[in-house]
């Protein structure tokens, strides 16, 4: 293990915080260097996709991409293993925290560019943070981000006044499932953090946790989530101790979650392919009776090409089970309506460098 990896990153950014709680799990070392916007071009030169978090080595190799790089720190650092290894659990962990990363995007983008308060606060960050290189006055750049937030990531992402509530929704069920989860344990599967933990992290703690209007809403209905989420950030591995053995099961208390993923996420994730696979760049989706015009996200095909082909690797007898559990919450058919539309994002394997 080399001695420091260098961490591209900003302090407000939804992926960055998942992949920076991890780096702190496991006392990883690593020197965390905010972006600037020449940064972040290199970022794009260096890994062919300008986003963030990212990594660079010191034997000059880069990575991106949040979950094949927790799944790659995972499997070569050490302390407690965050994907676990018992299949049925690897397979309800790695699709809750594929819903959290997906699902939870456009609620977390809207209340922050949507909302006077939160767009306000965010863009001067931005503006001060990641744009100080930007030679143009304070204003202009807080006008510009500002600008470009809302048509990429609310009207571009497809929220408009009708369906503004039921992106809201989305939150507000998801702070009611984590709340009923983190009563009763410190993370949602017991007492150590897994991948699922990680997933949701990523929109609770730098989005919903952090700006002004849902940060509100998650201290008056969820105090246990916003609890979780300091317990998260400041969790060591090396300190930390499992009290029960590792886990066979998937309690109960995550069929709110499954199910919704079975209604929502899983619909979504096959229109999306669907729609790719027709090369169509756009297409229309009505969930729980709200009518989205969405755009297609090539990656997302690769999230539930991943998704078929986790289900497919796992053992005989996992899968049976695993399939048992999806048809008790309505998520097994909406998994296979797409059969194996191929998004080409990583044919080669080369996933996460
Ligand atoms: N699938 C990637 C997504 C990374 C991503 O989209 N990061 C956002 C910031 S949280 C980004 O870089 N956005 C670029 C932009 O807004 O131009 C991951 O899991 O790391």
């Amino acid at each position: 293990m080399p001695d420091k990896v260098k961490f591209y990153g900003l302090d407000l950014s939804y992926f960055t915080g998942k992949v920076e709680a991890f780096l702190r799990y496991r006392e990883i070392p690593h020197e965390r260097i905010e972006l600037s916007t020449k940064y972040f071009r290199m970022i794009g030169r260096k890994t062919g996709h300008m986003q963030m978090p990212a990594l660079e080595w010191p034997d000059g190799r880069w990575m991106t991409d949040s979950t094949p790089m927790i799944a790659w720190l995972d499997a070569h650092t050490p302390g407690h293993r965050v994907i676990p290894e018992y299949p049925f659990v690897k397979f309800f962990s790695l699709l809750v925290e594929d819903y959290a990363d997906e699902w939870l995007w456009r609620p977390a983008l809207h209340f922050r560019w949507s909302h006077q308060p939160d767009k306000d606060l965010m863009s001067y960050r931005i503006a001060v943070e990641m744009m100080h290189d930007v030679p143009l006055p304070l204003f202009l750049r807080k006008a510009l981000i500002g600008r470009r937030q809302i048509r990429r990531y609310v009207n571009g992402d497809g929220v408009t006044p009708a369906n503004r509530g039921h992106v809201e929704s989305i939150y507000l069920r998801n702070l009611a499932f984590l709340e009923n989860i983190l009563t009763r344990r410190p993370f949602l599967l017991g007492s150590l953090p897994t991948i699922a933990d990680f997933g949701y992290f990523a929109s609770m703690f730098r989005h919903f946790g952090l700006d002004p209007t849902p940060a509100r809403l998650m201290r008056d209905q969820a105090p246990n989530v916003y609890e979780w989420v300091a317990r998260l950030w400041n969790a060591k591995s090396s300190r930390l101790m499992a009290v029960e053995p590792p886990a066979t099961t998937i309690p109960d208390d995550w069929d709110p979650i499954l199910k919704d993923v079975g209604q929502c996420y899983l619909p979504y994730l096959n229109a999306n392919a669907h729609a790719y696979s027709k090369g169509q760049r756009s297409f229309d989706l009505t969930i729980e009776d709200a009518h989205y015009h969405l755009p297609v996200h090539p990656y997302r095909v690769y999230c539930l090409e991943q998704l078929q082909m986790l289900f497919e690797s796992l053992p005989s007898d996992a899968r049976k089970q695993v399939q048992g559990r999806l048809e008790k919450v309505g998520a097994m058919n909406p998994i296979w309506a797409q059969l194996r539309i191929k998004s080409g994002w990583d044919d080669r394997g080369r996933q996460p460098a």
